[in-house]
C-alpha cells in the first residue's frame, strides 16, 4: 500500500493557502493509500516563536486536521515532537548531508535574507535534515507539498540514495506530487509574495467569519485591464483569484477563464467569494464541533503511539547500518 506524508508548521493562524494547498487534500489521500500526518512543531521552533503561540497553534492545528476530513482510525494524525525518533534520527542523518547542499537551499536563502547572521539559528539552516528525517522514517513513496518544498524533497532523495549505496537498501526513496492547480496561493494585497501564516498581510485566516473572508476576496488587489484572464506575469491579482476559484471548484485554470468570460472584475470577485464561503461554511462548522469537545485532543496520544512504532523500526534499521550499538542486544 503506497504511504503518504504530509505536516504543516503551527507557525501562525492557518490560511486559505494551507488549506488549497494541504488541508483539502487530506481526505483523499486517505482513500489511496495510508496515511502519516504531522504537526511540525520542531520545524517551528527554527524561527522566534512564543511559547504559549505555539502551543495554542498545535492543538488547533489537530482540530483542523479532523476538520478537513482525516479520520483518526484510518489516518495517523501525530506531534512531531512527540515521536523522538525524529530527533533521533537528525543526529544520525546530520553527518550526511553537507554544509554546501544545505546553502543551496531556496528557502534557507529567503528566510534568512530577512535576518541578521547572529539571529540565524543552525535549526533554520538544518531544517532539510530534520524534514527528510520526517519522510525517511515512515518509508514515505509520496510526499505531497507545495512547490516551495520540491527542493527539499530533493535533498531528502539524494540523501537516500546516498544512505544506501553505502549501506545498502535500507531506506525507501520518497516522490513528490505538487498540486496541478493551486501549489501557491498568493497574498490578496500582493499578489507576487505568497500567501503565509509568519507573514499575515493579505491572507485569508481559516478562523476568519464568513463575512471577513468575503471582504477580504472583495479588496483583494486586482489589476489594470478588465479581462478576468490567467496571466501571472501581467495580471497576478487576477491570476491568484482564478487559481483559488478553479482549486475550490475543482476544475482547470482554463475553465475557470472560460466560466468568467465577460465578466466584469465586480462580479467575477463576487462569486469567487461565493465559492470561498461555499467550501468555508461547512468545514468552519466541523472545526468548532471539534474544538467544542477537548477530548478530541486524544487523537493525539494514539497517533504518537503508531508513528513511533513505525518510525522506531527505521531508526533501528538506520542505527544498526551505520554501526551504533544496540545495547538491547536484540
Ligand atoms: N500560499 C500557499 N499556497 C498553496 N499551498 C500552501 N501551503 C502553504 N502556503 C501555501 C502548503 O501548506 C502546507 C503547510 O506547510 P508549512 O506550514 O510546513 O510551511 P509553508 O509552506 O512555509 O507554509 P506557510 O503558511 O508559508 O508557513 P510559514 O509562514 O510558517 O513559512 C504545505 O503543504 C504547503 O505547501
Amino acid at each position: 500500500m503506497t504511504r503518504i506524508l504530509s505536516g504543516i508548521k503551527p507557525t501562525g493562524q492557518l490560511t486559505l493557502g494551507n488549506y488549497i494547498g494541504a488541508l483539502k487534500h487530506f481526505k483523499d489521500f486517505q482513500d489511496s493509500g495510508e496515511v502519516f500526518i504531522f504537526i511540525a512543531d520542531l520545524h517551528a521552533l527554527t524561527l522566534p516563536i512564543d511559547p504559549k503561540f505555539l502551543n495554542d497553534n498545535t492543538r488547533d492545528l489537530a482540530a483542523f486536521y479532523l476538520a478537513s476530513g482525516l479520520d483518526p482510525k484510518k489516518s495517523t494524525i501525530f506531534v512531531q515532537s512527540s515521536v523522538s525518533a525524529h530527533s533521533e534520527l537528525n543526529s544520525i542523518l546530520q553527518n550526511y548531508l553537507y554544509m554546501g547542499e544545505l546553502s543551496r537551499m531556496t528557502q534557507f536563502k529567503e528566510k534568512s535574507a530577512k535576518m541578521k547572521d547572529s539571529a540565524i539559528g543552525l535549526g533554520l539552516f538544518a531544517y532539510p535534515v530534520l524534514m527528510a528525517c520526517d519522510i525517511l522514517l515512515y518509508d514515505a513513496d509520496i510526499v505531497p507539498v507545495g512547490e516551495d518544498q520540491v527542493q527539499h524533497v530533493e535533498i531528502t532523495r539524494d540523501l537516500a540514495n546516498r544512505i544506501n549505496k553505502r549501506y545498502g537498501d535500507i531506506l525507501v526513496v520518497p516522490n513528490y506530487k505538487v498540486n496541478k492547480v493551486g501549489a501557491r496561493i498568493m497574498s490578496l494585497s500582493d499578489p507576487t509574495v505568497k500567501m503565509s501564516k509568519s507573514d499575515p498581510k493579505g491572507d485569508i485566516f481559516l478562523k476568519d467569519d464568513l463575512n471577513t473572508m468575503r471582504k477580504k476576496i472583495m479588496s483583494a488587489v486586482t489589476d489594470s485591464g478588465s479581462e478576468v484572464k490567467y496571466d501571472k506575469e501581467n495580471k497576478p491579482g487576477v491570476s491568484n483569484l482564478l487559481t483559488i476559484y478553479a482549486s475550490l471548484k475543482e476544475i482547470s485554470i482554463e475553465e475557470a477563464e472560460k466560466h468568467f468570460e465577460g465578466y466584469r472584475y465586480g462580479d467575477f470577485k463576487r462569486e469567487v467569494a461565493d465559492a470561498v464561503v461555499e467550501e468555508m461554511g461547512p468545514f468552519k462548522a466541523r472545526y468548532e464541533e471539534i474544538i467544542a469537545n477537548k477530548s478530541y485532543l486524544e487523537v493525539l496520544r494514539i497517533g504518537q503511539e503508531r508513528a513511533s512504532q513505525v518510525a522506531n523500526k527505521t531508526l533501528k534499521r538506520v542505527q544498526k547500518a551505520v554501526g551504533l550499538l544496540d545495547v538491547d542486544g536484540e
